[in-house]
């Protein structure tokens, strides 16, 4: 009976039923493992009718335009007949809860649409846990038929990573006026773009996101390319006024054709890519969690730290004690 509940469930999901389609993200979403493991076994029984879409994520400072961007390109998509998703990835919901909903107001049009699906952020307070979510959250959105899944980057730091390895395409927005260097983003964040964007470019503002788009220019011809064979552009936006987005979207095409024919690499490549890496993170994470499980773990970990403070051997080494002493003589 229960595989049946799952069969039809999973029908409803990829014959476009919303409700389905949310209760699913939210057992992804669950902090229950019995429910994760029901979301898995749903995923299982969608997952022929996944990896259809263009996963892009949207990325920059707090307050640079992204929700704004993405109901203005959301809509812009619809109208060119596609159906859009919007995700968003925040590991540290705990610190600006709320944040969401305003989100939601912010894309008042787009989340009235028919074609578009909006879902507030993935609660979570490891990387890995908000990825796995999110990841199932874009598996469970293009079974739905959604062509498009637009990830909005909430909280700094960690969810730039985990939105760079979950999507094709990675963007970042960035405002003018905030002199040559790149506005104190981190040159790892910069290095992972695909496209930066440089919002806000309406009123008084023009000239100086002109002088910006110049400077970003200069900044991205000393980095390395993120994949052989791409270029990175600087485009002018304005999410509030609706302009840029045809070139936008071009800049976003152009990409996606240079996977398709060959001039970089795959979508395939990318994405199976992406999945070592979260194997590799959640068997780091999974290892971690199997350690702390053991009941002497507290006491060893003390030891630990005494040693390391009074200088008694290196921080490596006590590591290795460490995991010896539960995992009897590991490391001898
Ligand atoms: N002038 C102008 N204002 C804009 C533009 N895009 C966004 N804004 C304004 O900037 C403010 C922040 O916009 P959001 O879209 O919420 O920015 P965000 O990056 O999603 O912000 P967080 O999610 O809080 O990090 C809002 O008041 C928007 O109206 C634009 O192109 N031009
Ligand atoms: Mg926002």
């Amino acid at each position: 009976l229960k595989n049946d509940n799952l069969k039809n469930w999973a029908d409803k999901i990829i014959s476009g039923d919303r409700v389905a389609l949310s209760r699913a993200i939210t057992l992804a979403e669950s902090k229950r493992s019995e429910h994760r493991e029901e979301a898995a076994l749903l995923l299982e029984l969608i997952m022929d009718s996944t990896g259809k879409s263009k996963r892009i994520a949207i990325t920059g400072a707090p307050g640079a335009g992204k929700s704004t961007l993405i109901e203005a390109y959301g809509l812009f998509l619809i109208e060119k007949g596609n159906k859009v998703a919007v995700l968003a990835i925040d590991p540290s919901s705990k610190i600006n809860k709320g944040s969401i909903l305003g989100d939601k107001t912010r894309m008042e049009s787009l989340s009235m649409h028919p074609n578009a699906y909006i879902r507030p952020s993935a609660a979570g307070e490891t990387l890995g846990g908000v990825a796995s979510a999110t990841r199932e959250a874009i598996l469970f959105c293009e079974a739905a038929g959604y062509d498009h899944i637009l990830i909005e980057t909430v909280g700094v730091g960690q969810s730039e990573i985990a939105a760079a390895y979950l999507s094709d395409f990675f963007i970042l927005v960035l405002i003018p006026g905030a002199g040559d260097d790149l506005q104190g983003i981190k040159r790892g964040i910069v290095e992972m773009a695909d496209l930066i964007v440089v919002n806000k470019s309406d009123e008084e503002r023009k000239s100086l996101a002109m002088i910006a788009k110049g400077h970003y220019q200069q900044a991205l011809h000393l980095l390395p390319p993120k994949r052989k064979g791409q270029t990175v552009d600087v485009i002018l936006c304005s999410a509030l006024e609706k302009k840029g987005l045809e070139e936008l979207h071009k800049g976003i095409e152009i990409v996606f054709s240079q996977m398709e024919n060959g001039a970089i690499s795959s979508l395939k490549e990318i994405r199976v890519s992406q999945d070592k890496f979260w194997f590799q993170e959640s068997l780091n994470f999974e290892l971690k969690t199997l350690l702390e499980s053991e009941p002497n773990y507290g006491t060893l970990l003390k030891d630990a730290l005494q040693n390391i403070e009074i200088k008694k051997s290196s921080p490596f080494r006590e590591a290795k004690i460490l995991i010896s002493k539960i995992f009897n003589g590991f490391y001898q």
